[in-house]
């Protein structure tokens, strides 16, 4: 891996979707009986859902949490975890885990290989903490929002999910096109390219003149868009192609 087209590889991006977490146990969103399938979208995943419903969108929030704390990171995790580990110990070289993902499968796999602190961004928030619209408090979460307990730093609001929803702008887009500008791979795992702007990632990778490849269990949305597509489950992808 440390030439693509004789051009050294020193910056990597990696995206992360849903599909990486699937083999441990955590149900993607557009699959066969994803979630979307068991919920409409727009009754749990908007800001207008949870204006006109909060404890129905507080109730899907808990049993996904409660999913995510019995799963353990997969053989997919832990290969990003390793090359992390070696990668950036190389002079001049960095990597960052994108995530679309609100699981931290990612820095439990870190925290099995030593590293103090995964390089992962989750672009779409995170299952840990639950989020004061007034006061912008992040607390961890500790009960099931579905009880909904009031801030503990104001005391004022009710908590929501810390999560991006619809509508809502993902977190942290400058870091993520300052990591792609910098980058000379883009690799993105297990996300169905069907949402945005994640889903553009491959188009300004591209532009910007950066290797792409895609590592899924079906062609993805985008995938035409990448230089190289390889086709299957996540645990056998990703080790393979860290190796
Ligand atoms: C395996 C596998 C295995 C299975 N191994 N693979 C441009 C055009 C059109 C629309 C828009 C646009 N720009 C914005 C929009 C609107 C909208 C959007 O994209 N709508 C689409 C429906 C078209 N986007 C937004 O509203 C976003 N905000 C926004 O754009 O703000 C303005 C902005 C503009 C410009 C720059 C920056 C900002 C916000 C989107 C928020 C998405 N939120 C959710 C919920 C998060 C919280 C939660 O977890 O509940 O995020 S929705 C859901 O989809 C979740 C996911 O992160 C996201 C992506 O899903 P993912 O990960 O791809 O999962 P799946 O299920 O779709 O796919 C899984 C894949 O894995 C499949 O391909 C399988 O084959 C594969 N797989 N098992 C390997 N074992």
């Amino acid at each position: 891996m440390a030439t693509i087209r004789n051009r050294p590889i020193r910056n990597i991006v990696l995206l992360t979707g849903a599909g990486i977490s699937a083999e441990s146990g955590i149900g993607t969103f557009r699959d066969n009986n994803g979630l979307w399938e068991q919920h409409r979208v727009e009754d749990v995943a908007t800001p207008e859902a949870f204006a006109r419903d909060p404890d129905l969108v507080h109730r899907f929030y808990d049993m996904r949490r409660a999913a995510i704390q019995q799963a353990l990171p997969n053989a997919a995790h832990d290969a990003l975890a390793r090359l992390e580990c070696e990668w950036t110990k190389r002079d001049g070289h960095d990597l960052l885990i994108v995530t679309q993902n609100v699981d931290d499968l990612h820095e439990r796999a870190g925290v099995q290989f030593g590293l103090e602190k995964t390089r992962v961004l989750h672009m779409h928030g995170q299952h840990l903490t639950a989020w004061c619209t007034a006061c912008d408090a992040r607390p961890v979460w500790r009960d099931p929002l579905s009880d909904r307990p009031p801030c503990p730093e104001c005391g004022v609001s009710a908590l929501r999910p810390d999560v991006v929803w619809f509508g809502e702008m993902p977190y942290e887009m400058e870091r993520i096109y300052d990591a792609l500008r910098a980058a000379d791979l883009f690799v993105s795992i297990g996300t169905s390219g069907a949402v945005y702007p994640a889903a553009g990632f491959v188009r300004d990778a591209r532009a910007l003149g950066v290797a792409t490849l895609e590592l899924n269990m079906e062609p993805s949305q985008g995938s035409d868009w990448f230089d190289e597509a390889r086709h299957g489950p996540a645990t056998q992808l990703v080790p393979q192609w860290v190796e």
